[in-house]
């Protein structure tokens, strides 16, 4: 999984090669004093034309060095079987254990949200960590007030399911849901172990 070590790492990189961000103030160096143009209000703002272009090529320079980084870094995490994506977002596991309630505290301090699949594709990469690890996993799904409903944690519906034949099937006993390791989902109590999978 990225951890928050790993994450304010890269955004220490980050704001270490761009302090101007880190101040929210937009990117650029302001070259020496007598070498700027005047604007309409005749305020030299020293911009110096053909300037701009040398410092967009060591933004790109910079941009490409920590894309390549980046991408090893994911490589590593890959080759772990730590992360895994489906369209924008990135799947992760620590590999380890928890109840529901702990699931949900462990990937909101890791930057994320448990893992809660929208459709085939992230039931799918949900499925990868659930079978490598060959755990069950709990999903960011719940019972709603109405027994044998479940919602996103939002309170919004599900727009896709993948119930296991004859399930839900708690009726109110069983709020939580988890993937088996055919994909499939069943109600159940959020008091076991389940493998923490996130989003990011
Ligand atoms: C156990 C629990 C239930 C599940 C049934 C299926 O009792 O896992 O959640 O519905 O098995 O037989
Ligand atoms: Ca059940």
């Amino acid at each position: 999984m990225l951890s928050p070590r790993l994450f304010h790492k890269i955004l220490g990189v980050a704001f270490f090669l761009f302090p101007c961000c880190a101040q929210g103030k937009p990117a650029g160096i302001r070259p020496p004093p007598g070498f700027g143009h005047l604007p309409e209000d005749g305020i030299d703002e020293g911009f110096i034309p053909g300037f701009l272009p040398l410092v967009d090529n060591k933004m790109e320079d910079v941009m490409h060095q920590l894309e390549h980084r980046i991408s090893r870094l994911e490589g590593v995490l890959h080759l772990e079987k730590m992360i895994t994506t489906s369209g924008g977002k990135i799947f992760a596991t620590n590999g380890k254990r928890a109840d529901f309630r702990t699931t949900l505290k462990k990937c909101k301090e890791a930057g994320g949200s448990i893992a809660t699949p929208r459709n085939a594709g992230e039931n799918d990469a949900i499925l990868y960590f659930v079978k490598s690890f060959n755990t069950y996993a709990y999903l960011g799904i719940e019972e709603s007030l109405i027994p044998s409903k479940f919602q996103l944690l939002d309170g919004t519906q599900l727009n896709y399911t993948n119930w296991h034949l004859n399930e839900p099937s708690g009726k109110g006993e069983e709020e939580c849901v988890e993937m088996y390791t055919d994909g499939t989902w069943n109600d159940r109590r959020c008091n076991q172990n389940r493998l923490v999978v996130c989003q990011f």
